[in-house]
């Protein structure tokens, strides 16, 4: 375990909005604690009121009408701008990453990695096509249909990956000529102002984007609410996704929200797997970043004929996960972001063991030594040999380290209990049987699929979102530019006469 917790040099940052190309503060604050070490306030931060809110929506649809006359290649340029400052920063954005909210540096530098791709991805497709050209039934007809922005798009992200998600939003709805109000998590204000700083140096100009800091009560309602707001992009709780999704669409024809939720993914393990994958793809899926990200696995289902030996050998792996201090490199498990966190992971080890679960690895919250002061708990294994279903803990998302080897019979059977919640985000089978990850492939719901690998890992060119609960089926990241954009059909007539579609008579 860790002997040091104190991060000297980020401390007492402060945070301001940007709204119309002005920092402001506001007369309420918040603080940014670490999650390693509550002690440490990394910064203080402004509540944002509704009234600031409505400024910033207002300030980005005064930008609108400029923005959205820029070419393509133009507004792509500002995006590569962003992409070489993310490059330049990318040791010290990464460290920020992991001091604020406690992921090990290297998932930190992952993130801001990731967020690199999507500014390069997005920079680039700024020169591919933005339309067809389409035959029509009349020759002298050529038929378009070309993109055109919607307008204010409010961007709401998570604290789990506080530097990749919100580009995964902002970047293919500037590029597509829309402006943004965007409010980064409560629990990582730092990182979301670090992107409002590198927005203002790569030259957007003012009003195009827009950071407002606050809570979801206030700040999150507030935007959804505005009647200034177009478009919605949420990625975070089921719960909060769904009260979005009666609230801001209601009574609002044009508005439209696109919700990015969790999982209860699984890694599926067949009777002829290559165990070592196997049991990789299950430590990776559960406990990266603490299990705390919306693809994390929080069960693994293994064929009974393996699940002996898989079970040992995954156990023994468990064991040696090192928790601790997310600077030293060679910690695999850092803090969970909150005490409210720590006592979900409590809730769920509870309602795992009154359901009947076999523990195996027995989780501790870490109440001594060096880590006492952050949120620090150690990975918790239990075990169903024969799948019980109508369960609590084997159907609601833990989002913590936390999971469970789940007994089936079979390929048809490891799908039948993948599929028994109420999610559909990511799955991975492990098998050697080309014939079975086709079948899986096509019956199982998720909407990230691997074999051989686990849950998570995905990259921005792929769409990420998932089916059921995890979302409303707008993925994010490659997809985001579908709906971030209306496809409008544009017709022109070139002879001398009108000549209608479908046979219609003409006078
Ligand atoms: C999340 O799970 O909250 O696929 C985002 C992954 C990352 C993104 C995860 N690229 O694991």
């Amino acid at each position: 375990m860790s002997a040091t917790l104190i991060h000297p040099t980020e401390t007492g940052l402060t945070v301001k909005n940007c709204i119309d190309g002005e920092w402001v503060g506001s007369d309420r604050t918040f603080q940014s604690l670490n999650p390693a070490n509550r002690d440490h306030v990394v910064a203080t931060v402004p509540q944002t009121s509704k009234e600031q809110v409505e400024a910033a929506v207002a300030a980005a649809r005064r930008a609108f009408s400029s923005w959205r006359e820029l070419s393509w290649v133009k507004r792509a340029e500002y995006i590569d701008n962003l992409s070489q400052l993310i490059k330049r920063d990318l040791e010290q954005l990464s460290r920020l990453v992991t001091i604020e909210c406690g992921k090990p540096i290297n998932e930190g530098r992952a993130d801001v990695v990731e967020a690199l791709h999507m500014a390069q991805y997005m920079a680039g497709h700024g020169r591919l096509p933005y339309g067809q050209v389409i035959s029509s039934e009349i020759a002298a007809k050529d038929a378009y249909i070309i993109r055109k922005p919607k307008g204010v798009v409010g961007i709401i992200t998570p604290w789990n990956f506080p530097f990749a998600i919100p580009l995964w939003g902002i970047l293919p709805a500037v590029l597509g000529g829309n402006t943004v109000v965007f409010k980064p998590s409560e629990e990582t204000p730092v990182m979301g102002h670090k992107l409002a700083e590198l927005f203002e140096e790569a030259g957007f100009p003012a009003g195009v984007i827009n950071t407002v800091h606050g809570n979801g009560e206030e700040t999150g309602a507030a935007m959804t609410g505005s009647e200034g707001v177009d478009v919605i992009v949420f990625t975070g709780s089921r719960a909060v996704g769904s009260l979005i999704k009666r609230t801001a669409v209601a009574g609002e024809t044009h508005k439209f929200v696109a919700t990015e939720l969790g999982g209860k993914n699984a890694v599926m393990v067949l009777e002829d797997a290559d165990l070592d994958i196997a049991v990789n793809a299950g430590v990776l899926s559960a406990f990266k970043t603490s299990g705390q990200r919306c693809v994390s696995s929080n069960r693994i289902i293994v064929d009974k004929k393996v699940i002996d030996a898989y079970t040992e050998r995954f156990v023994e792996k468990v064991k040696r996960i090192k928790v601790g201090d997310g600077l030293e490199e060679d910690t695999f498990m850092g803090p969970l972001i909150s005490q409210e966190g720590v006592a979900k992971w409590h809730h769920h080890n509870r309602m795992a063991v009154e359901e009947g679960g076999e523990v195996l690895v027995e989780g501790h919250e870490v109440t001594d030594g060096p880590l006492a002061r952050g949120n620090f708990v150690t990975p918790f294994v239990y075990r169903f040999r024969d799948y019980k279903e109508n369960t609590f803990c084997l159907r609601e998302e833990a989002f913590s380290p936390h999971t469970c080897i789940i007994g089936c019979d079979g390929m048809e059977d490891a799908v039948r209990i993948y599929n028994d919640t109420d999610y559909g985000l990511a799955m991975a089978v492990i098998t050697e049987d080309y014939r079975k990850w086709r079948w899986v492939r096509d019956h199982a719901d998720y909407g990230l699929g691997y074999v051989n690998l686990p849950s998570i890992g995905a990259e921005v060119h792929l769409p990420f979102g998932g089916v059921k609960a995890s979302g409303n089926g707008h993925p994010a990241a490659e997809t985001a530019l579908d709906y971030l954009t209306h496809r409008v059909a544009f017709t022109v007539n070139h002879a001398r006469e009108i000549v209608m579609a479908q046979g219609l008579t003409t006078l």
